[in-house]
């Protein structure tokens, strides 16, 4: 999949990819282009674990596997500063 961010205002809200079974020990490799934009998670049940915040720069690679899908919720958030674009391309299984 690809994920075009034209500035501040184009963003992600909270979400889990996949859904039931599927979120089970799966992998998906995320690579940045462009501009540095802040990849936020946030544990779906524990209250007491700090939201994690990554800069994900120009040419960063990101993996989430294991059972991050199903016990953590992420999103790129808006920000009011100018930004350059990003491109997002993210490798999945989609079945
Ligand atoms: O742009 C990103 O780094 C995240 C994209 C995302 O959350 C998704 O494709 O599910």
């Amino acid at each position: 999949m690809l994920n075009y961010y034209r500035d501040g205002k184009d963003s992600v809200d909270w979400h889990q990819d996949y859904k039931g079974a599927q979120r089970h020990h799966t992998v998906i490799a995320s690579v940045t282009f462009g501009a540095t934009r802040p990849f936020q998670l946030k544990h779906v049940s524990r209250t007491d674990l700090k939201r994690v915040d990554i800069p994900l720069a120009n040419g960063s690679l990101l993996l989430m596997q294991g059972a991050t899908q199903e016990n953590w919720k992420h999103k790129i958030p808006k920000t009011k500063k100018p930004i350059a674009p990003r491109i997002n391309l993210t490798f999945r299984w989609i079945g």
